[in-house]
């Protein structure tokens, strides 16, 4: 077995970079409570997984800008998946230059004690997938000089130049990888399977799932688990379009809950929903934790965007959600916040209103959790305003006639605009029924972002925005009619 220290001098250079630099961020815009790197730009989760009992995080790393660039692996593990410690970079581009073999995303499994990784490898637009493993969980070592699934073991059409993110795990003592493909054929994004007996060679199986032609193009950032008896499998399609009020941002993550058989002969899906209606929420992983709890993470933005800031010459970009707990319920998938989250509460403040028009709480916060309960008496429209100052806000609205909730960065201060043609309004809005007419919203706001948990997990809405000003109000708001709000409000202090 070859084992070699890979990428080391990159590995090296980027350490002592985020070392001498990461003093130099910009706090104003900075979270408190969601996971970032310490410098320079990050996007996808990657290879989330437990390993001697931590939760071990990596992601996508540009720490020398925050734009985008050639991809290192950043690492940093957690007991509670709210306070990470920042590791050393775990992999680096084995040469410099933007094709030289940069580490695109993939996936870990603890196995026998070691940690293994394996990851795509981007050579001059051709991707690979390679392996790595730890058996102290900081250091990497490559496994085999050359890639283990390399372009001569693709089926007939799919692409050499988009074949990444490897999701990996093991079931009876074989090792499984799950990796992206686009057909050329057709343009379509699907799934294909490998298997190995010893994690170094690796056979092709079979072309697990493809798209039936209406979910976009490339799938990136695969994963597939069991979930409830529900076999659920969640990629990340580009380019997929708009439906309704559904799919507004240029990329999606979706999940579909469907079936295969022991063998692993085929993923049959019926139908697929959009996982989160915010505006960014992108290339999402899971993890099965040692108290069983299937946990998501996402990176909370999305591409083609301007990153405020990257243009306000912050010096990072990028985030991740907080973390999930996944449960099915009449075939849905449920979204819940990490229980973790609650040990980070203090200061609770409460407000028992009936509203008609709008209404200024005393309640001012951008570090905090909200729990809201509003039961409509009459009115037509009700909801929140936050973040609120004489000129901007975020504003959440149910539109009982509708039945739709919006959310509405549109006045928030620094402007966000993104390639999507068709929605560059800075509204999302999705279908939501009261629930004997109550509306339930449990809401996370960190400096420049938001999380909305509507009606117990059913759907979620996550957003960034960027204020100007240094108010941070709350205020209720019915029109038409009155609604009853019950709010409690949590400060998050980490
Ligand atoms: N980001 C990675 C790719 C992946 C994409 C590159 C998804 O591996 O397909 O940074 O955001």
């Amino acid at each position: 077995m070859v084992e070699k220290v890979i990428m080391k001098s990159n590995i090296e250079k980027a350490n002592q970079y985020i070392k001498d630099n990461k003093h130099k961020v910009k706090e104003q815009y900075r979270h408190l409570y969601h996971f970032m790197g310490e410098v320079g730009w990050i996007n996808d989760p990657n290879g989330f997984s437990m390993y001697d009992g931590e939760y071990h995080l990596f992601f996508q790393y540009h720490p020398y800008s925050s734009e985008w660039g050639p991809m290192h692996w950043g690492h940093a593990k957690s007991k509670d998946l709210i306070k990470w410690t920042h590791l050393p970079v775990a992999l680096a581009p084995v040469e410099e230059g933007p094709e030289g073999g940069a580490a695109f995303s993939g996936s870990a499994l603890e196995h026998r004690g070691e940690h293994l990784l394996m990851y795509t490898e981007n050579w001059n637009g051709v991707q690979v997938q390679n392996i790595a493993k730890s058996k102290d969980g900081i250091h990497y070592l490559k496994l085999s000089d050359k890639p283990v699934i390399t372009s001569d073991m693709l089926p007939k059409y799919a692409s050499k130049k988009d074949f990444r993110d490897p999701k990996i795990w093991i079931e009876d003592e074989v090792f499984y990888s799950l990796v992206s493909s686009r057909n050329d054929e057709n343009n379509c994004g699907q799934l294909l399977l490998y298997s190995s007996n010893d994690f170094l060679e690796w056979s092709y199986e079979r072309t697990l799932v493809k798209s039936d032609g209406t979910i976009g193009e490339m799938w990136e950032c695969p994963d597939l688990f069991t979930l409830n008896n529900h076999e659920v499998l969640i990629v990340s399609p580009q380019y997929m379009k708009s439906k309704g009020e559904g799919y507004q941002n240029l990329h999606s993550s979706i999940y579909m809950l469907g079936n295969y058989d022991k063998n692993l002969e085929s993923f049959d899906f019926k139908q697929y929903c959009e996982i989160d209606s915010g505006f960014d929420f992108y290339a999402p992983q899971t993890l099965l934790d040692d108290k069983n709890r299937r946990i998501m993470i996402a990176w909370m933005s999305m591409w083609e965007r301007n990153m405020p800031t990257n243009d306000l010459g912050h010096k990072w970009a990028g985030s991740m959600t907080i973390p999930r707990v996944l449960t099915t319920k009449n075939g849905k998938l449920i979204q819940t916040p990490i229980d973790e989250i609650k040990k980070y509460r203090i200061e609770l403040l409460e407000v028992t209103k009936t509203v008609s028009g709008m209404f200024d709480t005393d309640v001012h916060d951008d570090v905090c959790e909200l729990d809201v309960s509003i039961t409509n008496l009459s009115s037509r429209y009700f909801g929140l305003e936050l973040m609120k100052s004489q000129d901007e806000k975020v504003v959440l609205m149910y539109d009982v006639e509708n039945k739709l909730l919006s959310l509405d960065r549109s006045n928030t201060g620094y402007p966000i605009c993104g390639n999507e043609l068709e929605n560059n309004s800075n509204i999302r809005k999705t279908a939501v029924d009261l629930m004997n007419d109550k509306l339930s919203l449990r809401m996370f706001l960190d400096k420049s972002s938001i999380e909305v948990f509507i009606q117990d997990g059913v759907k979620t809405m996550t957003s960034l925005f960027y204020p100007k000003s240094e108010d941070k109000g709350i205020s209720l708001f019915a029109y038409e009619g009155e609604a009853m709000f019950d709010v409690k409000k949590w400060k998050l202090k980490r």
